[in-house]
């Protein structure tokens, strides 16, 4: 059990047959979003499945294999941007995405999510941690604490669009987690159905084109209803 920890961030992330083609068809999935952008369109979904947020260049975990959201970031370079962001709106940490992109410029990360003193990936997602090198100032986080309501987690957002506007990002791949909602099971923000439409919005005034991708949520009744909202607030 111990030697998984070579790979693993966690050891509850099982693989079983068909693991790999799931995500690598969760990865595809992603890539076929960042090309409807690169296609000229403002706004894509990719509902990826397995997640990604919390696989890095060399660890698997929190039931992530590949890093779906670090991936279509990669595209959007490929295909032109200069330079894009990855904002995680997920509850959990995006430590994977944090460390795919830590000692670079051209992509700027950003995660608001639940205290890691307090809640998984539990080692990283602190204040401190900024980027290095190249990567310096290049990564933000905002951890949080137990029933944060709209009102705080927001300003936490506005700030997070403010700096990757100032970063000259060209799109914005959000790694979209509603695990945030007041009803999750396993996370502890107070989040409603109605802020996810508020969420959309707000990311959609930053008036750049945006590839949600899909990563947790738990309170399974309102799953569809929550992406759905932040789906209409950013075409609204
Ligand atoms: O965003 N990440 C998730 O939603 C997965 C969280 C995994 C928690 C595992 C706790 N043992
Ligand atoms: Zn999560």
């Amino acid at each position: 059990v111990g030697a998984i920890g070579h790979y693993a961030n966690a050891a509850d992330t099982s693989i079983t047959k068909g693991s790999y083609e799931a995500a690598i068809a969760s990865m595809r999935c992603a890539i076929t979003g960042a090309d409807w952008l690169n296609a000229g369109n403002r706004f894509a979904f990719a509902l990826c499945r397995p997640p990604g947020h919390h696989a890095g260049i060399d660890l698997f975990g929190g039931y992530c294999f590949i890093n779906n959201s670090g991936v279509a970031a990669q595209r959007l370079l490929d295909h032109g941007a200069r330079k894009v962001a990855v904002l995680d709106v997920d509850f959990h940490h995006g430590n994977g995405t944090q460390d795919l992109f830590y000692h670079r410029g051209d992509v700027f990360t950003a995660s608001l999510h639940g205290d890691p003193m307090h809640a998984f990936p539990y080692f990283l997602g602190h204040t401190d941690e900024e980027g290095e090198g190249e990567g310096e100032g290049s990564n933000r986080n905002y951890p949080m604490p137990p029933h944060t309501p709209w009102e705080v987690w927001s300003s936490a957002l506005a700030d997070a669009l403010t700096r990757i506007k100032a970063f000259g990002a060209e799109a914005i791949v959000v790694a979209l987690g509603v695990d945030t909602f007041e009803r999750d099971p396993i996370s502890f923000f107070s989040l409603t159905s109605d802020d996810f439409t508020r969420m959309g919005a707000m990311i959609s005034a930053a008036g750049l084109p945006v590839l949600a991708c899909m990563e947790g949520g738990y309170g399974v009744p309102e799953i569809g209803l929550n992406v759905a909202n932040v789906l209409e607030g950013l075409e609204a």
